[in-house]
């Protein structure tokens, strides 16, 4: 059997030596690549003047990584462009934020095509190719179109949308077409999958046989949802590690007897944290008991801020949660700790499990591994409640969470006050069953599922 070689718009590989900064996806990935000698190909993250095609190639945590750089104006229309501004925003919903410029389709074109260029000559004829992500949907047909032959699967991390909201991305019909260049498309949810052949079976007047293969033009491609995992025995091993256990210490003291709500997100508007702060308002209004007894630790790292819907979004965020806490506040009390800055995996752990609500509330999201790895932080003695978005790939496998509407801001605040007064045996009962199927379902069974499917 040839070599797996692994695209994405970045290359993440653990270069980490144990203090628990590796995630999940570069871990499974980078076991796999190991296992099979592979290779993992994408950007650097650099530009220069002009693009040169070099490939800089080098071994890290075991794994060859192989890299090119771009230029200035790939990064503005490939990467912050048609990825970010046009397909990021459609396929979270939010049709209103999405930018087409003719100059971004080009951008997108020209990167994948520079991508395959550079990848070709590295690929022998036994190999097969796993691409990630809506970065790169046109890079099989580019790699087809240089001849390639290897059995090429995608796997789309983010949601597929639904049928009336892609056709009003101008060149839809191209870029769907393209994805029939692969062998497999791997989604994350039945509801992506089911959108996808809604898509198929009205727009390309294409068919879905029993097999689940999906025909239309002219090409045919196997098509599943794959929901990915999370490394559960590392996180349980972080969260019952010295950092964690620190960090964990730490914040109990901090909490000072009240209960903790948490929040952990890319600061991104796909991720409702506007609406979930309304939600948590709507709580200390409508429950004066519970003033002071909680607060709600958000922390969100920011994220793609040179483009503009980042940073409006980051200046609402300032904005109501400085006006959440002008309003309720007291000398000894701030009811939302708002904290912009990142933090290693295995003290995240530890913040996890000092709280008592995991609040994880997207408008729409690919799957949602915050949800995971909340569960997956608990004490089993004394474990936390999960408030969780119908609208987060994840709910289509946590149905024991406490599962919300996001956009219903009553509900939300009536999923937190139900979390806070949940009993022991109630929140073990719920939370055992959470984390039997975290276990069968982790991130390895995820990449073994998906490699099986594509090289089978
Ligand atoms: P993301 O949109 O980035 O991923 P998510 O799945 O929640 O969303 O993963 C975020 C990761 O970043 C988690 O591992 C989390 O712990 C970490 N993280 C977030 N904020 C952090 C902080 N402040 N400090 C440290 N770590 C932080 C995309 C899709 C998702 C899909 C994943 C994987 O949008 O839907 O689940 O890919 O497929």
């Amino acid at each position: 059997m040839g070599r797996l070689i692994v695209v994405s718009n970045r290359v993440q590989p653990p270069g980490d030596t144990g203090d628990g900064a590796v995630g999940g996806l570069a871990m499974a990935l980078a076991a796999a690549l190991r296992e099979h000698s592979g290779v993992w190909f994408g950007w650097s993250g650099q530009t220069v003047d002009e693009y040169t095609g070099q490939l800089s190639v080098q071994r890290i945590g075991g794994v060859t990584v192989a890299t090119v750089d771009l230029e200035e104006q790939d990064r503005l229309e490939y990467y912050n462009g048609y990825a970010n501004r046009t397909l990021w925003p459609l396929f979270h919903y939010r049709v209103d934020l999405s930018a087409y410029e003719r100059t971004f389709s080009e951008g997108y074109a020209r990167v994948n095509a520079r991508f395959a260029d550079a990848l070709t000559p590295l690929v022998g004829p036994d190999d097969f190719i796993w691409v990630h992500d809506y970065h790169l949907i046109p890079l099989a047909r580019e790699l087809r179109a240089r001849g390639l032959k290897n059995r090429i699967g995608f796997f789309l991390h983010i949601p597929w949308p639904a049928r009336r909201l892609l056709i009003t991305l101008p060149d839809h019909r191209e870029l769907v077409a393209a994805l029939f260049d692969y062998d497999l498309l791997g989604f994350q949810t039945e509801d992506s999958t089911g959108a996808f052949r809604d898509y198929v079976r009205t727009e390309a007047e294409g068919s879905i046989d029993d097999e689940g293969v999906a025909h239309a033009f002219g090409r045919s491609a196997r098509i599943g949802a794959f929901p990915i995992g999370l490394d559960v025995e590392n996180f349980v091993a972080a969260a019952e590690g010295p950092v964690a256990q620190a960090e964990y210490e730490r914040m109990r003291a901090s909490v000072n007897g009240r209960d903790m709500i948490i929040g952990v997100d890319r600061l991104d508007y796909s991720k409702g944290l506007e609406d979930r702060f309304l939600a948590y308002e709507q709580v200390l209004h409508d429950h004066e008991e519970l003033r002071e007894k909680v607060f709600l630790l958000q922390i969100a790292t920011p994220s793609r801020e040179e483009v503009v819907a980042y940073q409006e979004i980051r200046a609402r965020l300032d904005a109501v949660s400085g006006r959440i806490n002008g309003a309720f506040a007291t000398v000894d009390w701030v009811p939302i700790r708002y904290v912009n800055r990142t933090y290693r995996r295995d003290e995240l752990a530890g913040v996890y499990r000092a709280a008592r609500i995991g609040l994880v509330t997207p408008l729409r999201d690919g799957m949602n591994l915050v949800a995971k790895e909340y569960v997956a932080a608990q004490d089993p003695k004394d474990p936390g409640v999960l408030v969780l978005s119908q609208f987060a790939g994840a709910s289509e496998q946590m149905a024991e969470a406490l599962i919300v509407n996001p956009f219903d801001r009553a509900a939300v605040a009536e999923g937190i006050v139900k979390g806070l007064g949940m009993e022991r045996a109630e929140r073990i009962e719920r939370w055992t069953a959470l984390m039997d199927n975290l276990r069968k379902t982790d991130v390895i069974a995820w990449r073994d599922a998906y490699v099986a499917a594509l090289i089978g």
